[in-house]
């Protein structure tokens, strides 16, 4: 846990403007952790209850007297009970943004609002999947049709989610049996909520297993459908490149930082920064133009499809302000701390709010609307236009961005592995097994002032590539990666050799960004796509892979966390889970849910250690696949993917 001796900051750039902000006498998120602590231990162990008025109950496990709320729950059904509502809470939140993602896609069906669907080919093969007739309909038709049924895959009445029969046949099987098979995806997390109130579930497992089928109906239901519908609307993500860090800001231009998670409204602000009223209006007031670069997964969002500028990650958000380069924050939902506002006080920089479901006081809130989605944009551009001319002091750090190559969709990466012609995973499952790549790692997940910032991102990433192991990465790791400079050719340097010589020979680089928290569906695909082209096994638990959330902070995280375990995968944190308190629960968690669906958590503080582990948990699934013997070495270059069967 972080201390007084520890920077705050893997970069030296955040590191100075949080001096800046100490120097100004303003409090930011690390302060305000460290006012916090020592931290209550019930909490941090998921030992208290507040889900009834004869609480708030703390329990202490083998403290006679203690162990028991005042209804008589026990440690394991109140750690169990926590853990399951923050899966709820989680899934609700990807979910929501999900539904908003189908309802978007609804409007632009019926012409009702500024966008358009850009990409065809999914929307079709999306159809298809619902069941949803395609032939000659026109794009309209059928996407109308896609979004009511994406629409009703949040509330119908009976029958399991759509999208779990992308799944391999195996991992359905595997749900089957284990009754967890998700159906709507709102009763999911509303179940949790019944099921946790007082005096319903009481058995610890039985309440562990709904929070299993929320968590699957967020990552193959809520999730899949934002990731997905939001690609059909915005455009599926290809190789790009762009920058990231602090210093995207620009001294001489009107700057628009846009935070949280849905890119409905920040694509719209994209188009606004370049109406040649606004830029003459920013020309009126001495500005060089408007440049728009991101903060947290909306940003994710932008520089997958765009290639905007990256401004940073979680624990930026407040630093990004203390630049006094910001003329407008504009900000949407989820992981937008409220500090924003007391520091924004001290600069010229307005923050504006524009979700119905996002309010903060002291913020201006211009409401945005699907339907009047360019009219909003333009209108929250022209503040920051306006504003301009109030900024004080700017203090940009004047070192170069770093740069970024994002937007690895799992379309992206088997166009890369197989040519444009010829996608396939073929290549990639080749090279894991003949050893070139040893596996594959999913890093993800938010950042937060417990541990040096990015500081475990930086230290596991680059272990686990210089042991061939390639990574995916999402959300405000994949940022860290961004700014570290981790996710371009020139990290091939850092890589082991076997994964030097493919990525060099498909020219990708050895950590790659696929997008925003939501997106972590998408490695849920990649992984179906690695069985299905075969040699790796029947079952996503039977690959080489594993997930990591070294940095995390959000509910959301844990949702994620459970549906990849629920998914068959290994999944470690750091910083800890709220389970230690119940040495049952953790004992399942960690252990006895393998044998039922063949992931589990892992909680290590460490990144060498996780690294270490991570190594450790590949090797063995390749020792169960027999792939670890000595075979011929083919490298699919050109000529090797032409070969290739399609
Ligand atoms: Fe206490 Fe039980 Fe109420 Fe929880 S549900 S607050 S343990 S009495
Ligand atoms: S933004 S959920 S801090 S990754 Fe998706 Fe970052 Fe975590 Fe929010």
């Amino acid at each position: 846990m972080a201390s007084r001796n520890q920077p705050t900051y893997a970069d030296r750039i955040s590191e100075t403007l949080k001096a800046k902000a100490a120097e100004e006498g303003l409090q930011t998120t690390a302060d305000r952790y460290l006012a916090q602590s020592p931290q209550c231990r019930f909490g941090l162990q998921g030992l208290c209850c507040r889900n009834c008025f004869m609480g708030p109950c703390r329990v202490i496990e083998g403290l006679p007297g203690k162990e028991r709320g005042v209804c008589g729950a026990t440690a394991s059904t109140i750690v169990a009970r926590n853990f399951a509502r923050a899966v709820a809470a989680g899934a609700a939140a990807h979910s929501d943004h999900g539904r908003d993602a189908a309802h978007t896609l609804l409007l632009a069906a019926s012409g009702k609002s500024d966008f358009r669907i850009k990409d065809v080919h999914k929307l079709r093969t999306l159809a298809e999947v619902f069941g949803i007739k395609t032939g000659d309909r026109k794009h309209e038709e059928i996407a109308a049709d896609l979004a009511q049924a994406g629409l009703m895959e949040f509330g119908k009445p009976e029958g399991p989610l759509a999208l779990i029969k992308r799944a391999p046949a195996r991992r359905q099987k595997v749900w089957r049996d284990q009754g967890i098979v998700p159906r709507a995806i709102d009763r999911e997390i509303v179940e949790i909520m019944h099921r946790t109130t007082m005096g319903v579930d009481q058995d610890y497992k039985s309440i562990l297993k709904q929070a299993q089928r929320c968590a699957l109906a967020d990552g193959w239901g809520g999730s899949m459908i934002g990731t997905e519908f939001q690609d059909i609307l915005f455009g599926t993500p290809r190789p790009v490149l762009g920058t990231a860090n602090l210093n995207v800001l620009k001294k001489d231009q009107v700057n628009v930082v846009v935070h949280g998670h849905e890119p409905a409204l920040a694509e719209m602000i994209v188009l606004a920064a370049q109406d040649p009223q606004l830029l003459e209006r920013a020309r009126a007031h001495g500005a060089a133009g408007i440049n728009v670069c991101g903060m947290c997964c909306t940003s994710n969002e932008l520089l997958i499809r765009h290639g905007i500028p990256i401004a940073g990650n979680s624990m930026q958000q407040e630093l990004v302000i203390v630049t006094g380069a910001v003329d407008a924050m504009v900000v949407d939902v989820q992981c937008i701390m409220q500090g924003l506002a007391a520091m924004a006080k001290h600069y010229h920089t307005k923050i504006i709010t524009t979700s119905p479901k996002g309010h903060m006081p002291g913020a201006e809130h211009i409401e945005f609307s699907e339907e009047r989605a360019l009219e909003a944009a333009k209108a929250i551009v022209a503040v920051a236009v306006d504003n301009f001319q109030h900024r004080g002091l700017v203090h940009i750090p004047n070192d170069e961005a770093t740069p970024v190559i994002a937007g690895f969709s799992h379309e992206a990466i088997k166009y890369m592995l197989g040519g444009s012609f010829r996608a396939s995973y073929r290549p990639l499952n080749d090279n894991i097994m003949n050893g070139r790549i040893r596996g594959v790692v999913g890093v993800v997940g938010c950042n937060q002032p417990k541990c040096t910032a990015d500081g475990a991102n930086a230290e596991l990433v680059k272990k686990l590539i210089s042991q061939d192991i390639l990574v995916v990465q999402t959300g405000c790791m994949a940022i860290a990666s961004a700014k570290q400079g981790y996710m371009v050719p020139e990290m091939m340097e850092v890589c082991g050799p076997g994964l030097r010589e493919v990525c060099e020979a498909v020219g990708m680089p050895p950590v790659l960004h696929a997008g925003s928290c939501v997106d972590n569906s998408r490695i849920l695909i990649a992984c179906t796509e690695m069985v299905l082209e075969g040699g790796l096994g029947e079952d996503i638990s039977d690959l080489p892979v594993a997930g990591c959330a070294p940095e995390w902070m959000s509910e959301k995280a844990i949702a994620i966390g459970q549906y990849f375990v629920s998914s068959g995968v290994l999944t470690v944190f750091g910083i800890g889970l709220p389970i230690d308190g119940s040495q049952e629960v953790k004992d399942y968690l960690c252990g006895g849910i393998e044998k039922e669906v063949g992931g589990r958590w892992a909680i290590e503080h460490h990144p060498a250690h996780m690294a270490e582990m991570i190594r450790a948990h590949i090797e063995s699934k390749r020792d169960a696949l027999g792939i670890n013997v000595k075979r011929e070495r083919k490298l699919f270059d050109m000529a090797a993917r032409r070969e290739l069967q399609v």
